[in-house]
């Protein structure tokens, strides 16, 4: 069969414009650089006490207690609010003043004060803990370094599914300084600033426990991530929108952790 010039020419116009779309919606998705991801857990297993980490750190996390159940993305942690817990082991967490960004999925209908992501001592500056701060009847994000906290606005402890996430920019140094988002909206910066300096010789990154203070989260997480910087709004609303693995690029088998797709488009 004779193909006619005009069929390849159409052929070729539909070519450029499918690989035109491609790498438009790439570059605005996944522009995440490659090996500034330090861990990251789906919780899409259907069993078992391990965490995988899919950061390519392998950073596996040990899971204690819990529930599988339906999540944002694939399955979730349900945690009991009493010593439920997942342990980073081995990994400290970010130190000093280094930029980073948190980011998890959390839903509960249950105000108190949920321990999400927590590591550093109870030390002036030395801590960092993520965690819920009590409004009334409602609860907020916060970071909090012992001596100082910065809180947003939004209520998280609706019975939704929030997205949340917690950035200390580059060049920062104290805990006001964090650009804190829920559902991709900036919150307003309440609290007692305080200079940062994060401890990381000791305590490994915890997902639920208290540590020393506040209690255990109830309620059920998804998708926690660590990045070594501090992530702009379109990486968090990629991330929030398309699913850490997705928007990462990471082979759903999650061999290959780092693929082209986390290479910083420009
Ligand atoms: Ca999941
Ligand atoms: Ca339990």
């Amino acid at each position: 069969m004779k193909i006619g010039s005009q069929s390849i020419l159409m052929v070729l116009w539909l070519s450029t414009i499918i690989l035109t779309v491609s790498i438009v919606n790439v570059s605005q998705a996944a522009a995440i650089e490659k090996g500034t991801l330090e861990v990251a857990y789906l919780f899409d297993e259907s069993e078992g006490n391990v965490a995988k980490d899919i950061s390519g750190n392998d950073r596996h996390g040990e899971i204690i207690g819990t529930k599988r159940v339906k999540g944002v993305f694939g399955n979730a942690l349900e945690y009991d609010g009493s010593d439920d817990n997942v342990i980073v082991t081995g990994f400290k967490g970010i130190g000093g003043t280094d930029p980073r960004t948190t980011v998890f999925w959390f839903k509960s209908d249950v105000v108190r004060e949920h321990s999400w992501v927590k590591w550093g001592i109870n030390s002036p500056e030395q801590k960092y803990y993520i965690r819920s701060h009590i409004r009334g009847d409602a609860c907020n994000l916060r970071v909090e370094v012992n001596g100082g906290q910065n809180f947003g606005m939004d209520n998280v402890c609706d019975g939704e599914w929030h997205h949340c996430a917690v950035v200390f920019p580059e060049g920062s140094d104290a805990v006001k300084d964090h650009d804190l988002y829920v559902d991709g909206k900036l919150q307003d910066k309440e609290g007692t600033d305080k200079a940062m300096n994060t401890n990381i010789d000791t305590q490994d990154v915890n997902m639920g426990a208290r540590l020393a203070n506040h209690v255990f989260m109830l309620g059920t997480l998804d998708e926690v991530a660590i990045f070594n910087v501090d992530l702009d709004l379109k990486q968090i609303n990629a991330i929030r929108n398309t699913g850490l693995q997705t928007a990462l690029g990471i082979d759903p088998q999650g061999k290959l952790a780092i693929s082209w797709a986390m290479i910083k488009n420009y």
